[in-house]
């Protein structure tokens, strides 16, 4: 699963990339240029440390995240976002959208003053008025199609229906993501990389001490607020002093590790984890994944052959001690085809082939 971080120049996006991934990627370089970063981060997650200090594996394996630095949005307003830049955001899964609301006077904004609601809405508004360029550009391709009667009727009809309610979608400024499509509709169009379908998390960058701004979210986006700069700071830290210095702060816990489970949930994704001597590890799947789409996820033969799963939910796991004390205490589930994997299950697949 991929996520960009995307963000107007200087809006602090490189920053919590290295807060990310504990690097240091020089900061203020890209100067509005188009430059990718990318790095597969660890999902933090408490039930894996626990499952982890149960069974004292040889392996831990954490759930992993995706995500890239995509500098060179630039918020003109033209609707032209093209090329390379495009390309990437295209291939996204979902996006974290870095509001600046830091002051730093020696990093001028290029829009002028900070104004954390009117880059949501630069963003926003960039990524509708793209998406509506490519439908109309659909939609006349469309009916030259209809003309030349190169193709079924029938089927040019449906499309030309569907793009037209993503038109209608569009004009009103509502993103795609607000649309209720079927699995075939959502199939149809997802070659055209609509950036406005894609899940969007804010994440409103603070300066220190800086209290979270009040500002109105785009339709079915999510937000987050942190301080970018310090998160860095910490993460750069070895893990010793980082402890010691998140206890001078009075933080618990970085902030980064909120957002990158809410970036997990964002995904509408869930864990499910296997155990053993060898390895603990979590995995990713969708959420409504029924349990042979998830053995499938650990091998594919996992899923040809899949006959049950064995299933605990982790806490009930880590409270008995063991499988075979789940098992005595009869709370060792065996679901079959049709269960719906939920988050925090802990999985054994029994199968044959
Ligand atoms: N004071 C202050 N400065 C910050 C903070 N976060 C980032 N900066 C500074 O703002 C500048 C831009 O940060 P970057 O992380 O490079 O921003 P960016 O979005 O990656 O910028 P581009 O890649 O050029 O679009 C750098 O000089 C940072 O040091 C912050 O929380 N407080
Ligand atoms: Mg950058």
């Amino acid at each position: 699963m991929k996520l960009g971080i995307i963000g107007l120049p200087q809006a602090g996006k490189t920053t919590i990339f290295n807060a990310l991934t504990g690097g240091d990627v020089p900061v203020a370089m890209s100067g509005g240029r188009f430059e990718v970063h990318t790095a597969v981060v660890d999902v933090p997650d408490p039930r894996v440390d626990a499952l982890s200090r149960l069974y004292n594996p040889k392996k831990t394996t954490y759930a992993k995240v995706t995500y890239t630095d995509i500098a060179g949005l630039e918020g003109s307003g033209s609707g032209n976002i093209a090329g390379p830049l495009l390309t990437e955001l295209s291939q996204m899964d979902g996006f974290l959208h870095v509001v600046r609301c830091f002051e730093n006077p020696s990093v001028p904004h290029a829009l002028g003053e900070i104004s954390p609601q009117r880059d949501i809405e630069v963003m926003e508004d960039e990524f509708l008025l793209n998406d509506l360029i490519q439908v109309e550009r659909r939609l006349e391709r469309l009916a030259e199609e209809r003309q030349r009667g190169s193709r079924d009727k029938g089927e040019i009809a449906a499309e030309e229906a569907l793009f037209q309610r993503l038109h209608s979608a569009l004009e009103e400024n509502r993103p795609l993501r607000t649309l209720e499509l079927n699995p075939s509709e959502r199939k149809q169009i997802s070659g055209f990389g609509f950036l406005s379908l894609k899940p969007l998390l804010i994440v409103l960058n603070l300066s220190e001490g800086q209290t979270p701004p009040q500002v109105e979210l785009p339709p079915q986006a999510d937000s987050i607020a942190l301080h970018g700069q310090l998160e860095m700071e910490i993460a750069q830290l070895p893990p010793e002093d980082a402890t010691i210095f998140m206890a001078e702060y009075g933080i618990t816990e970085p902030s980064l590790n909120r957002m990158i489970r809410r970036s997990y949930d964002l995904l509408q994704l869930l864990s499910f984890f296997t155990v053993g001597e060898d390895e603990v590890r979590a995995w990713t799947v969708r959420r409504g994944a029924l349990a042979p789409e998830a053995a499938g996820v650990i091998h594919s033969d996992l899923q040809k052959g899949f006959i049950r799963a064995e299933v605990v939910p982790c806490d009930t796991l880590l409270e008995l001690g063991s499988m075979a004390e789940a098992r005595n205490k009869g709370v060792l589930r065996l679901e079959g085809k049709t269960y719906p994997v939920q988050d925090g299950d802990v999985l054994h697949v029994r199968f044959n082939i």
